[in-house]
């Protein structure tokens, strides 16, 4: 395929002749040809230059021609590596999405099992502090009763006069000693207990030792030493009831008859919430002895 204007350059050539004076026309040529003889070899070559230049210029299409098979060629080539590029560029999107589906998963499951892990450890450092604190308890427990049992030994080696621990099984709480009972009886029977024990039933004098009874005892009814059996109210251990520590539940000593069962109410007694409340002296309620340390027994 030959391009017009290259034709047109070529006619051009034609009309354009050696020797010719520009603005030379090509019947102007063919006037000058045939005028005479000495006109005859300048034609010749003009001929001869046409076919050279029909020639080159045959030529040259044929050359353009290959380049466009060529350009052609190389266009459905390019077209061909596009298509496989843009297939391949396809899979590989497919497989990485899949790759990044499968790593979420696995990420997600890694994730899982990381907080089981984190909680079955959180569990085992609680059962262990828990462990920890049990064994701290116990060793303080052991080494309380081990000097508890020590001075029990001095207590019988120096015939008992003076105490200065507190038995075993009892507890110490600010210069006292406290047992605590797990069955009931009347207060008649708690305050024998208490005087065979070297002790008597509670006298609770403040509000700490209030708190403290009230803590190890739990909310239960229990009798303190503290009774208006044989005149006014006052504390087995001499202790001055008018001047001391009171803690009376509303409406409280009543001294009620109405229960029925004879005569009104004498012997005091920690209601659940801790509140006293006089009550019959008989009522098998559970009790508190006390013992002072560093006292003669
Ligand atoms: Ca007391
Ligand atoms: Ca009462």
């Amino acid at each position: 395929m030959v391009p017009i204007s290259v034709l047109e350059s070529l006619v051009c050539s034609l009309s354009r002749t050696p020797g010719a004076a520009p603005g030379w026309t090509g019947s102007q040529l063919l006037t000058s040809s045939v005028a005479g003889p000495p006109s005859t070899k300048p034609l010749l070559r003009r001929l001869c230059s046409g076919s050279r230049l029909l020639l080159f210029s045959l030529g040259l299409s044929l050359l353009l021609l290959v380049v466009a098979c060529v350009i052609a060629s190389q266009n459905s080539q390019l077209r061909r590596d596009l298509l496989v590029l843009k297939e391949t560029f396809h899979n590989f999107t497919v497989s990485t999405e899949a790759e990044v589906k499968a790593l979420s998963t696995q990420g997600g499951s890694v994730g899982r099992k990381m907080k089981l892990l984190e909680s079955q450890l959180e569990k085992q450092q609680r059962e262990l502090s828990e462990d920890h604190s049990s064994l701290l308890l116990h060793m303080k427990q052991f080494v309380s009763d081990l000097r508890s049992l020590s001075c029990q030994m001095a207590v019988l080696q120096g015939n008992g006069s003076e105490r200065t621990c507190c038995p075993i099984n009892w507890m110490e709480y600010q210069d006292s000693c406290y047992w605590f009972s797990s069955s009931g009886r009347s207060w008649l029977e708690s305050d024998k207990y208490c005087q065979l024990e070297n002790a008597h039933l509670v006298v609770v004098t403040s509000w700490e030792e209030q708190k403290f009874v009230q803590h190890h005892m739990g909310p239960i009814n229990t009798w303190i030493g503290l009774t208006d059996q044989n005149g006014p109210w006052r504390w087995v251990d001499g202790t001055d009831y008018e001047k001391s520590f009171k803690n009376w539940a509303p409406e409280q000593p009543d001294d009620w008859y109405g229960h029925g069962l004879g005569g009104g109410e004498d012997c005091a007694h920690f209601t659940p919430d801790g509140r006293w409340n006089d009550d019959i002296c008989k009522r098998p309620y559970r009790w508190v002895c006390e013992t002072e340390l560093n006292k003669t027994s």
